[in-house]
């Protein structure tokens, strides 16, 4: 395994001393943000992380090696450079196999996490149950992945680009718990609401580190999807949001957008379309996870000490 990891040596130094960690994902950098703003926003989110007590590691593959932690430099190289694919579980050896370039999705990230020993893992929004999954079958990795490993992941809520009720539905299927923090409904990225029901709720980052403590130590291997709502200044209301996500629905459909271009294409489409307001929404609401997912890896490093 050593052989194909590389961990930054201050990432390194603290999970030799046990101190807390903080994954980051790299598609959100190539994939999900156009260019500076992305860059800035990745090194924004780390300086939260350490602001708040923890060592960010932001993940992501090249010259073979799964990068756990990545320099100023290399966030920089990889939120400009062109040739970066999308890389979920499937594409992890082919990509490292070959040597080329790839941004890590939430599952490739937690798989990754996973085997370094990171426990909590922070991002933007995860993949889930597509609309019409019922005859396309296009369902994340980001949730089979959810039950293999057990790295806690903090996201805004799932986008409704996805069939919200039948993400939770298969989350719950799966046995991961679903948590949302200080709210009892789940969000929708955008937006504080989404029409359902938290499956549950806690209300500081003690707690759900107590739940993660728990969980683990009574043998329930696999994640737990906490959802953190995106601030209230920044938030696009879901009504406004449809309009914008049924047009980038059916353009996708419209130029035959299928497999993994379809989350990208949607997420483009949407920050195109709605004149940067989504953009801004959308680095608030990751440097907003940042802080809590950070308080979270704080409270479980002392309470597991
Ligand atoms: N959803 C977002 N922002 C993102 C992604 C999803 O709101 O950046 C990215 C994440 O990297 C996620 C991936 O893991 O898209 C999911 O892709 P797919 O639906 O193809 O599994
Ligand atoms: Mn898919």
């Amino acid at each position: 395994m050593n052989e194909y990891l590389e961990i930054l040596p201050e990432v390194q130094q603290a999970l030799n001393e046990n101190k807390p960690v903080v994954a980051l994902e790299s598609t959100i950098i190539a994939h999900g943000m156009p260019y500076p703003k992305n860059v800035e926003t990745a090194l924004a989110v780390e300086d939260v992380i350490r602001a708040n007590g923890a060592i960010p590691a932001t993940i992501a593959i090249m010259n073979g090696k799964c990068m756990v932690g990545l320099s100023k430099e290399q966030i920089d190289f990889f939120g400009k450079e062109k040739n970066v694919w999308k890389v979920s579980l499937r594409d992890m050896p082919y990509i490292i196999s070959q040597k080329l370039l790839g941004a890590t999705t939430v599952a490739a990230t937690m798989r990754i996490a996973d085997w370094v020993g990171i426990k909590i893992f922070v991002t933007g929004g995860t993949g889930g149950v597509h609309r019409g999954a019922e005859t396309s079958m296009d369902i994340s990795a980001d949730l089979t992945e959810m039950e293999n490993n057990s790295v806690a992941v903090v996201a805004a809520g799932v986008k409704s680009i996805l069939d919200i009720g039948l993400t939770l539905e298969y989350l719950e299927t799966k046995g991961i718990p679903v948590v949302t923090f200080g709210q009892d409904e789940f969000p929708s990225f955008y937006s504080s609401k989404s029409g359902f029901q938290s499956p549950l709720r806690l209300d500081t980052p003690e707690d759900i580190a107590q739940l993660l403590k728990a969980k683990w130590q009574l043998g329930l291997n696999g994640s737990v999807l906490i959802a953190n709502p995106v601030p209230k200044e920044y938030e696009i209301s879901a009504d406004e949001m449809e309009t914008h996500i049924n047009e980038a629905l059916s353009a996708a459909k419209q130029n035959q957008i299928a497999g993994k271009n379809t989350t990208p294409f949607i997420l483009k489409y949407i920050a195109d379309h709605t004149h940067g307001e989504s953009l801004e929404a959308n680095i608030a609401l990751i440097k907003h996870n940042a802080k809590i997912g950070t308080q979270i890896a704080v409270a479980l490093n002392r309470i597991n000490d």
